[in-house]
């Protein structure tokens, strides 16, 4: 068994190759690492890991993806005390006020479950590169820090 589940909604490929370096960062970090499509995890499957992480892109008028939504609301009946979880996602902000809410509101639904929330989710523009996919790499090192404190 893994010590940490990343799930992830993506559509175009941003937010899974996001998904794709938290795992290989927390995987150099020492740290065993399982990586989901959101519509292959149940809420059973996100209660046998400590550690977690969702991601999504943000959709609509800053909205959750629609494959993302049953996750969601089956999370939000867990008890995710104990848990130690961060959400991520990418956005764009041509939408203006809605940029990247999703990320928003998956930290809002996990905190609301009882979790602990490592870190301000991560926000990134569109597809992960440069100064980005550092951001994601420095997060993804916080993340593990924290799990293995
Ligand atoms: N990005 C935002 O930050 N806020 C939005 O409200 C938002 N709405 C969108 C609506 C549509 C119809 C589309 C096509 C994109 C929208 N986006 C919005 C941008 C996407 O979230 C962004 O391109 C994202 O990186 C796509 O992620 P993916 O490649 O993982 O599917």
């Amino acid at each position: 068994m893994s010590d940490i589940l990343i799930v992830y909604a993506s559509m175009t490929g941003n937010t899974e190759q996001v998904a794709t370096i938290l795992k290989e960062t927390i995987e150099e970090a020492g740290l065993q690492v399982e990586m989901q499509d959101c519509l292959q995890v149940t809420k059973d499957d996100v209660l046998a890991y400590e550690g977690i992480l969702i991601g999504g892109y943000t959709w609509g008028d800053g909205d959750l993806p629609d494959e993302l939504i049953d996750l969601y609301e089956d999370i939000l009946t867990l008890d995710l005390t104990g848990k130690l979880v961060a959400s991520f996602g990418t956005g764009d902000t041509a939408y203006g006020d809605t940029y990247c809410l999703a990320v928003k509101i998956i930290q809002e639904g996990l905190k609301g479950a009882g979790a602990t929330i490592a870190l301000e989710g991560l926000e990134v523009e569109n597809y992960p590169e440069g100064d980005d996919e550092e951001a994601c790499k420095e997060f993804a090192k916080e993340f593990a820090k924290q799990f293995q404190e």
